[in-house]
């Protein structure tokens, strides 16, 4: 029988850089050999992509914080039926560019919807899928906002307050304490050589499940 693969998050506020590590980490799980599947949330569908541009969009009418959780709650349903579970099933590793973390972190911290709505709707649309790792980069928030500033255009959800991103990111770092198991957090507010130098050690914990997985 087939081992299951390894389901690996990537999570932080806005700007800390997790598309540029994404893609270190991208290339060096492949450089070990690992077979990965390399997905994004919201998103990672073709449902999941037009979801997300509606997230994402800036628009007149205000979205209800409701329709905006369970519009990231369809999308994620997408994503795990479609590609996630056959993923893992397959014994292939996910590597994914946020998950219900953000979820915990945006739309209970952030937005201040009750956090019993998420546990719920994560129970219905998940079931036992949980993260067996979640890299967490942390940095304050107006070093992640001023280095998201620089790319231009801000999307729907980087127009919030600061306020709004200091709540998300003490969330993330509530989350990172209570799951310290699954949890990697690594200061993204350092020069990008020395952060990809903390991730060389998270790629190399990553390596050890691997080679352990060959047997
Ligand atoms: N969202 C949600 O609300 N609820 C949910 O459940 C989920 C998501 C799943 C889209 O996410 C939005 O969806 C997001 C939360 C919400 N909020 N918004 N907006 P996303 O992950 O696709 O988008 P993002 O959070 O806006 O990510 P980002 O802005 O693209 O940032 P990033 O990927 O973390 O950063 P980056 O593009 O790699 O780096 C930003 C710049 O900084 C870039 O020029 C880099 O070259 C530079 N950089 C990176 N690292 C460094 C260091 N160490 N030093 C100096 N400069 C650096």
């Amino acid at each position: 029988m087939t081992a299951r693969g390894l389901f690996i998050t990537v999570e932080g506020g806005e700007g800390v850089g997790k598309s540029t590590n994404m893609a270190f980490l991208e290339e060096r799980l492949r450089g070990l050999g690992v077979d990965l599947v390399v997905t994004r949330e919201p998103g990672g569908t073709a449902l999941g992509e037009e979801l997300r541009a509606l997230l994402l969009q800036p628009r007149e009418e205000p979205m209800a914080a409701a329709a905006e959780l369970l519009l990231i709650f369809a999308a994620r349903a997408q994503h795990i039926e479609q590609v996630i579970e056959p993923a893992l099933a397959a014994g292939h590793w996910v590597l994914c560019d946020r998950f219900t973390d953000a979820t915990y972190a945006y739309q209970a911290g952030g937005r201040q919807l009750p956090v019993s709505l998420v546990r719920e709707l994560e129970q219905l649309v998940q079931g036992e899928l949980r993260p067996d790792y979640t890299l967490l980069l942390d940095a304050p928030v107006d070093v992640g906002l001023s280095r998201a500033g620089e790319r231009g255009e801000l999307d729907r959800i980087e127009r919030e307050q600061a306020e709004f991103f200091e709540r998300v990111r003490a969330t993330y770092l509530q989350l990172a304490e209570e799951s310290s198991g699954r949890y990697r957090c690594i200061d993204a507010s350092r020069p990008l050589d020395a952060v990809q130098s903390d991730l060389q050690g998270f790629c190399a914990e990553l390596g050890q499940c691997w080679n352990a997985r060959l047997g």
